[in-house]
C-alpha cells in the first residue's frame, strides 16, 4: 500500500518512522510519502488560508494550494480521504476496508478547513472521496486524526503483525468479545496478586475466568 499525505506540519509525521510503522515501511509492506502543502502555495507570500467568504472566525484553506498539491498524487487506484470534524466516525470496520486499498491520500488540514469545492473537484471527476473524523472531541488539524486511521489501518495489511494470532484474538473481540485484563511477572507486586486462577495452568477454567472479566469491564464502560 501507498499512503500520502499533505499537510502544512510535515514534522507531524515523525513517528511514522518508529515501531510497527517504520518496520512495515523497512519491510516493503507499505510506503509513506509526506508532502509540505506550503511547497504549492502561488504568491509571494506562500499563502496557504485566506478569509470565509460569508464572514465569520477563523481562516479556510484555499482550493488552488489543495489542487497543485493533490492532482499529481490522485489516480484512478487512490482513495483521497479528506480528514473534518464533519466526517464520517472511524471506527475498526472502516479500517478493514481501507486495509485493501492500493493507495490512501491524506488531505490534513487546519484552521476552520478547506474550501469544500477541493472535495466537490474530486468527487466530480470521479475519484473516490471519503470525509472522516476520528471521534467527537476537538482537535486543531488533520494531522493527529490521519496518524490515527494509519496505525489503525496499517496493523491489518497483511504481514505487518509479527503475530496474526494477534489479529485472529482482535477479530473474535469485535465479534462481542472484550478484552479482559492483562497480568505478567512478578506474581506480586505492591502487595497486590495476580489473579491465583492464572498461575493454575487449568486453561480451560482460565479461558471462562477471563470471559467473565471481560463482560465485567464492558458492563462498566456503557
Ligand atoms: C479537525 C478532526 C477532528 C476534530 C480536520 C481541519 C481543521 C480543526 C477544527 C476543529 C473543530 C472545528 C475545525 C480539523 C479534524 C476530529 C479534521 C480538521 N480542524 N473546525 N478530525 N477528527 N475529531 N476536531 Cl482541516
Amino acid at each position: 500500500m501507498k499512503i500520502d499525505a499533505v499537510t502544512i506540519f510535515p514534522e507531524y509525521f515523525a513517528p511514522l518512522k518508529l515501531s510497527l510503522l517504520g518496520k512495515a515501511q523497512g519491510a516493503g509492506l507499505v510506503e509513506f510519502g509526506i508532502h509540505d502543502l506550503r511547497s504549492f502555495a502561488t504568491n509571494v507570500h506562500n499563502q496557504v488560508d485566506d478569509t470565509p467568504y460569508g464572514g465569520g472566525a477563523g481562516m479556510v484553506m484555499m482550493p488552488e494550494v489543495w489542487g497543485k498539491a493533490l492532482d499529481p498524487l490522485m489516480n484512478s487506484e487512490s482513495d483521497l480521504i479528506i480528514l473534518t470534524p464533519a466526517g464520517k466516525r472511524f471506527d475498526q470496520p472502516m479500517a478493514q476496508k481501507f486495509s485493501t486499498a492500493a493507495h490512501l491520500v491524506y488531505a490534513c488540514g487546519r484552521y476552520e478547513g478547506i474550501d469544500d469545492r477541493v472535495r466537490q473537484h474530486y468527487l466530480s471527476k470521479n475519484f473516490r472521496v471519503h470525509e472522516v473524523s476520528i471521534g467527537d472531541y476537538v482537535l486543531g488539524g488533520g494531522e493527529v486524526a490521519s496518524l490515527v486511521m494509519i496505525e489503525a489501518i496499517t496493523r491489518l495489511i497483511p504481514g505487518v503483525l509479527g503475530n496474526p494470532q494477534s489479529l485472529a484474538e482482535e477479530s473474535h473481540n469485535e465479534q462481542g468479545y472484550l478484552e479482559y485484563p492483562n497480568f505478567t511477572k512478578p506474581a506480586t507486586w505492591r502487595d497486590i496478586p495476580v489473579p491465583e486462577i492464572l498461575l493454575s495452568g487449568n486453561h480451560g477454567e482460565i479461558t471462562k475466568w477471563r470471559a467473565a472479566q471481560a463482560i465485567e469491564r464492558a458492563k462498566n464502560n456503557l
